[in-house]
Parts: structure tokens; C-alpha cells; sequence
């Protein structure tokens, strides 16, 4: 299949003019709503003068403040909420790095916007009402598992709500229930295919860390399937800001009628036009892509793979790499299950890279990474099975080395 008709035709072939309208309508709305509050974000939107909701326009939403991660962590768990306790349906969020986790209360109509978002996205993806989804993102309070649940259930297809791990368990019911569609992290497609021979699955729709282009060809060949590439961040909802469908040639379709986007200095920042439970102004993402102009049946605005995170780019003796650049090399050499380790035990410092393979790549491969990057790694050839795999959450390609023991056997 090489298209899929979308979920919600009105919305995602909208005339982009009319669409324009109904954004800058529903921004001058948010901002109403903020303003009719003291927290953070009415305080800024005072400060430079704002005083209701037709004082804004939508070509220069540029000028409104933005907000932050560290204004949400300033302000947990809900500071920043609007909708009063009672109309509060769920929270989630994300544990976070360095036990700082990221809580969002969601209303009954947050609810349904994601679903609706998530159905879309499936849809663009080939599934079906008669489809069967293996979901394997994991349920709880992070966004995956739900976030998949709900638009599964929304487009009207059969939902396995599988969770993550348990390996054998997950290939035992691929084998008699037959998905055609496949939910999970990049990286845990890749465990499942070390234990699946000729599946059902036609499509996955893989998201939450970052994966390269290397990686979705070494996926669709391992699984003999397409492989789509879903975006979304628990800030701004979950899964579905934005997703790959059939047709979409590499780019991810922005759900912008909800998720208003814009890039400051390369970084995505989004206005949650709708959300009623916690809406973000100009939510800073600290995620690195690009936009582009909308193409094929949708009127949607694009956006490209990520390319990294702001905070995961690695400044190596004053070159600029993201990991994301180091996988596409790796992948060409060896197995997809890599290690990165940023070793700052010295004030110059130093990138090695863990790789698996049978064979004496090292050379080759460092050569390689010095080409794509300009600086010298120290490439490190392990046994096929040495790296940890991940099957529950996310892949963790990069450590950090600031003293004593390495975080891997087998690095000096
Ligand atoms: O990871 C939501 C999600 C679930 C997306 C399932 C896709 C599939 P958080 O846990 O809040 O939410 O983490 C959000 O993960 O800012 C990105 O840095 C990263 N991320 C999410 N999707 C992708 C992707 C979910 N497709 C953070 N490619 C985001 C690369 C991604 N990174």
C-alpha cells in the first residue's frame, strides 16, 4: 500500500488560508485564557502589554513569550494548570533525566483531541478499522502505551495492549494474533525481529527516541515492513504532534490545527492551541528539526526526522555532533545495538563508540566516523551481545564518563 485515505479529510486537506484563520482564532482564544489567570504565562503575556486575545496575530506569534522545561519544573507538579481540579481526567508525563519527572493534567477534551490526533496518524499509516495493533509502548504514566491505546480505539481497530517487555511473550502473540500493525520504540522493533521470522505486520509506527534513516532501512528489511516515524512530546500531548504517513515521503505530517509550529534557531517550538487541562504558549522543545511546506493529498505543514536534541549535542573540542550522525555511520559497519560515551574525564574531550560486530571494522570505522565528523572517536569492536538491549522505555545510546570506571566493560 502505498497511501492511505486520511482519518479526519475535512481537517487534513483543509484550504491552509481557512486554516490560518482558525489558528490565529484559536490562539487569540488561548491567550484569553491565560490572561484570565496569575500564572506564569498570563504574568508574561501582561508584561509586554498584552491585554486580550485580539491583540495577537498569528504572523507574530513570534513575539509572545516562550516557555520552558525548566519553567515547568519551576513550577511542579501543576503551577501551570488552567482547568480547575475537577475537570482534570488523567495525568502523564515523563520520569525525566536526573529524577526530575514532568507531570501534565489532561481534560476530557485533552483526551479526545489526542485521540482524534492518534487516529489520524494510524490511519495515514494504513490501519483500519479491521486492523490489529501490537501495541508495545509502554502503559503508565508514560505517553506511548495511551497515547496508541486511545486512537486505536478512536479509528475503531483492535487494540492488543501489549506494554513493553516480556519478550517471548510479545512474539508468541505476534505469532497467533496476527497484528498488521506494530507500536514500539525504534529499538525494540529491532529486539523483536532477532525473534520473528515472516510476521502479519505490514506497517510500524515507531517514535519516542531518535532513529536515523540507517535505522528504519535496517528495521524494514529485518521485518520486511514499512516503517513510519511518529513525533510527540507529553508536554504537548504524547505520540501524534506529528507522524509519517504511506505517502509523506519521509516528513511527518504536523497535527497544526492543534499544535501550532514554529523553529527558533533550528529548535521546534509549538503553541497547544486546544488543550484546555495544562496549554503551552510557545513550548521550547529542545528538539532539533525542520519545517516544510505542506505536499500530496494533506494541506499539513511537514516537519523532518529530528536531528537531535539541543541538549544532546556533543561539543568535542569544539566540533558540534550529534549522536544521530554517529548512528548513521555505525549502522553502515555494524550491528544496530551501539553504545556512545562522551568521556570527560580530561578537559579534552574525548567520543568513543561501542560497537557489536564479528569483524574487524575498527579501522574502518573510525576512518569513516572521521570523515562524517571531523574529529577522531575511539572505536571499540565488542562480542555481538556485550551492549545491553532495551525492552522496556528508552534506548540509552549515549553515557557520560566524568571519573572513575567506565560505564561499559571493555573501554580505556
Ligand atoms: O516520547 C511521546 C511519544 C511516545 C512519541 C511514543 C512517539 C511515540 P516524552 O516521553 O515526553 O514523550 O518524550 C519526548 O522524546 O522531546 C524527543 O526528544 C523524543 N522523541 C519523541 N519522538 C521522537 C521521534 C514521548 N520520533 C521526547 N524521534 C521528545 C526522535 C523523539 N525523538
Amino acid at each position: 500500500m502505498t497511501a492511505a485515505e486520511p482519518f479526519d479529510p475535512k481537517v487534513e486537506r483543509m484550504d491552509p488560508d481557512a486554516r490560518r484563520e482558525l489558528q490565529e482564532q484559536r490562539l487569540r482564544h488561548l491567550v484569553d485564557r491565560l490572561l484570565q489567570t496569575d500564572n506564569l504565562q498570563g504574568a508574561r503575556l501582561r508584561e509586554i502589554g498584552v491585554t486580550r486575545g485580539t491583540d495577537v496575530r498569528l504572523d507574530e506569534i513570534h513575539l509572545l513569550p516562550t516557555i520552558t522545561k525548566q519553567d515547568l519544573w519551576d513550577h511542579y507538579p501543576f503551577g501551570l494548570q488552567l482547568a480547575p481540579q475537577g475537570d482534570v481526567v488523567c495525568v502523564h508525563g515523563s520520569s525525566g533525566t536526573g529524577g526530575r519527572p514532568t507531570l501534565i493534567p489532561y481534560t476530557a477534551n485533552d483526551v479526545a483531541i489526542w485521540s482524534q490526533v492518534m487516529a489520524r496518524a494510524l490511519k495515514g499509516a494504513g490501519a483500519t478499522k479491521s486492523s490489529i495493533i501490537h501495541n508495545a509502548y509502554g502503559y503508565g504514566l508514560f505517553t506511548g502505551g495511551l497515547g496508541v491505546h486511545h486512537g486505536g480505539l478512536e479509528l475503531g481497530a483492535t487494540v492488543i495492549p501489549m506494554s513493553g517487555g516480556m519478550t517471548e511473550r510479545q512474539v508468541r502473540l505476534i505469532n497467533d494474533l496476527k497484528p498488521d500493525v506494530l507500536c514500539c520504540t525504534p529499538s525494540y522493533a529491532l529486539r523483536l525481529a532477532d525473534d520473528l521470522q515472516d510476521t502479519s505486520i505490514k506497517v510500524g509506527v515507531f517514535g519516542a527516541e531518535p532513529w536515523t534513516e540507517e535505522m528504519r532501512q535496517e528495521i524494514e528489511r529485518r521485518l520486511g515492513i514499512r516503517a513510519l516515524d511518529i513525533y510527540g512530546l507529553s508536554e504537548v500531548i504524547g505520540p501524534g504532534v506529528a507522524c509519517e504517513s504511506l505517502d509523506s515521503e519521509g516528513l511527518l505530517n504536523i497535527a497544526e490545527d492543534h499544535f501550532f509550529p514554529e523553529t527558533l534557531d533550528g529548535e521546534l517550538v509549538f503553541t497547544t492551541l486546544t488543550k484546555t487541562g495544562m496549554p503551552l504558549l510557545r513550548y521550547r522543545t529542545g528538539d532539533v528539526a525542520t519545517l516544510h511546506e505542506p505536499a500530496g493529498q494533506r494541506t499539513l505543514r511537514r516537519m523532518s526526522k529530528l536531528k537531535g536534541r539541543k541538549d544532546d549535542m556533543l561539543v568535542i573540542r569544539g566540533v558540534n555532533v550529534f549522536p544521530t550522525e554517529i548512528e548513521a555511520v555505525v549502522l553502515e559497519h555494524a550491528s544496530p545495538h551501539y553504545l556512545i560515551v562522551e568521556d570527560r574525564r580530561t578537559t579534552t574531550a574525548q567520543l568513543h563508540v561501542a560497537v557489536e560486530s564479528t569483524q574487524d571494522v575498527e579501522e574502518q570505522l573510525t576512518g569513516k566516523l572521521r570523515e562524517r565528523l571531523g574529529i577522531t572517536c575511539r572505536v571499540h569492536v565488542l562480542e555481538p551481545g556485550k551492549l545491553p538491549r532495551t525492552e522496556v522505555g528508552k534506548a540509552q545510546r549515549l553515557a557520560r564518563w566524568t571519573q572513575g570506571q567506565a560505564p561499559i566493560d571493555g573501554l580505556t
